[in-house]
């Protein structure tokens, strides 16, 4: 499958690739009326993982591209919470490790912190990225996966874990890019360019989620969010 290069070092899938349209037939979004966060699209990595064959056809593409590189990858880091659903698949297949990235506090052992990040949507306060030490090492070569690149916070955060490992990272990949968002300069402007070699690949950009993808339920005046005795009550 094709891919085209959106900037320096920023790879997607060409607009005529198979796998970028079956991930644009699945991928639902959400306004702020329907989802937890501000922002004017959310993208429901739930509406992938619920295409069972949509899933299969992300997993077979990414195995395939890290099997035939002259030095595939030693380590597959997932970021908490949703890298989670798409590095064990791609690892196992692999047959390399699979390592969390955790949110601060949550990761048990001796640990690496990343610095404070933002993301498109903002937390009440900032957040950090952890890995275990030792999870990864010198001579490590990471693939970084998450399901959305939107400011590049969180990646950016995946890059300064790994080299503060002394691992190097072959690539960061994530599902979706929203290309405005400019998240993958963030990362190869930072600290006088030292990621600027590292390759971006988001699969697709913010053009799949057109006016039909969006899952609003059209016409809905009640409550998002539905207590389970109130839920019990309607069946
Ligand atoms: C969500 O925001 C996604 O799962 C990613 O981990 C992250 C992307 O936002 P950003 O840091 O690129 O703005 O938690
Ligand atoms: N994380 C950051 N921005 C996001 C978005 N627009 N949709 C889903 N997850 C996100």
């Amino acid at each position: 499958m094709s891919l085209e290069e959106v900037e320096p070092n920023f790879f997607t899938l060409s607009p005529d690739s198979p796998l970028r349209e079956t991930i644009q037939r699945a991928y639902r979004w959400y306004s702020p009326r329907f989802s937890p966060c501000d922002v004017p699209r959310f993208a429901d990595v739930g509406s992938i993982t619920e295409e069972w064959s949509v899933m299969r056809g992300i997993r077979d593409f990414l195995v395939a591209r890290y099997r035939n590189l002259p030095e595939p990858p030693t380590h597959i880091m997932g970021f908490d919470a949703r890298g989670f659903l798409l590095g064990p698949m791609i690892s196992v297949e692999l047959g390399v490790p699979f390592v969390l990235m955790r949110k601060a506090g949550k990761n048990p052992g001796i640990l690496i912190e990343s610095e404070p990040y933002e993301k498109e949507y903002k937390e009440k306060k900032a957040e950090a990225m952890t890995i275990r030490c030792g999870s990864i090492g010198k001579g490590s070569r990471v693939v970084l996966v998450d399901d959305v690149l939107a400011t590049g916070g969180t990646a950016l955060s995946g890059l300064q874990l790994v080299e503060a490992s002394g691992a190097t990272t072959i690539e960061f990949v994530a599902i979706l890019g929203i290309k405005s968002l400019k998240g993958a300069q963030l990362s190869h402007s930072y600290g006088n360019g030292r990621f600027s070699k590292i390759p971006f690949f988001a699969l697709v950009d913010e053009s799949v989620l057109t006016e039909a993808n969006c899952g609003d339920t059209a016409g809905y005046n009640g409550p998002r969010i539905i207590g389970y005795r109130e839920a019990l009550s309607r069946i």
